[in-house]
């Protein structure tokens, strides 16, 4: 059994980091370690959160794992909320990256063109030197904007894309993964850029026009889960891309909406389904 570790906030409510990442992650048949930097009544997209930083224990559970030989078949992290986060998860990948260890970077700061609260282009610069360790990297438009330090442009055509592409796998990363991207007004997909093999792949699936917080925790975490069940990197973006879909349209059909991230737990029988797919 493959054996992850996920380094990201607790919110206690608001399915998003760490609630999302350990139900989906443990769905693909993955064990899922955790690291919690820091435990949060809710998101910071509410209007009142409380926050209580456990960037103190990063380190100590960090060197305690590794001196108990407790290994990790893959290393992924999601929102991170400090210069010193970034510079003590960048010890974490020294450390406890083990031979053959994957580390997936989901770079959260952004979306639609502007950074979250508390995020600077200063912090965007810092996190792209964070992903230069990484073995793939899944952004959006708009936080691989800002780490590039280039204008947001929602404009994009595919050349644009994939120029965009290629300056993430410059900062040092073999493979990144443009989330959230369109070419036709009706679907929405995921661009992949594999440097090493110099190719391209791009995966779409319908468009749905809604907007709900936690869909790219929700995608970061479902492309870990079916890396490690063995899917290739393109295989498991579809997969991530399929699941995605299936929890906005889930969360659509239910008449007793709670306004805060997406219904993914009824979709986590489709998730186990599809991930026996392997195209
Ligand atoms: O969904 C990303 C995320 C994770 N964790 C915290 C956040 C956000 C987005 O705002 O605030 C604490």
């Amino acid at each position: 059994m493959k054996r992850i570790l996920t380094v990201q906030d607790v919110s206690c409510v608001g399915r998003c980091s760490l609630t999302v990442a350990l139900p989906i992650i443990s769905a693909a048949g993955v064990e899922c370690g955790i690291l919690p930097t820091a435990v949060l009544s809710n998101h910071t997209q509410f209007p009142k959160f409380t926050f209580c930083d456990l960037t103190g224990e990063i380190e100590k559970i960090s060197e305690t794992l590794r001196d108990l030989s407790l290994d990790f078949d893959s290393i992924y992290t999601g929102y991170l909320g400090s210069f010193e986060q970034l510079s003590l998860v960048s010890d974490l990948f020294d450390r406890n990256r083990a031979e053959g260890c994957k580390i997936v970077i989901d770079p959260v700061m952004a979306d639609n063109g502007v950074l979250y609260k508390g995020f600077t282009p200063e912090f965007a610069k810092e996190m792209a030197k964070l992903c230069s360790k990484a073995d793939l990297i899944v952004p959006n438009l708009t936080e691989a904007s800002f780490m590039l330090g280039v204008p947001y442009n929602p404009d994009y055509d595919e050349e644009y894309v994939k120029e965009l592409l290629r300056k993430l796998t410059a900062l040092g990363c073999p493979k990144a993964a443009l989330t959230g991207i369109s070419f036709d007004k009706s679907k929405l997909g995921v661009y992949l850029y594999d440097s090493e093999s110099d190719e391209y792949f791009y995966y779409c699936n319908d468009y749905m026009p809604v907007s709900y917080h936690g869909t790219g925790d929700i995608f970061a975490s479902a492309t870990v889960g079916a890396l490690m069940a063995g899917h290739s990197t393109a295989s498991a973006l579809k997969v991530a891309v399929d699941f995605t879909l299936e929890c906005i349209r889930c969360t659509m059909a239910d008449g007793n909406r709670r306004s805060y991230g997406v219904n993914f737990e009824q979709a986590l029988p489709y998730y186990i389904e599809r991930l026996r797919r392997f195209d």
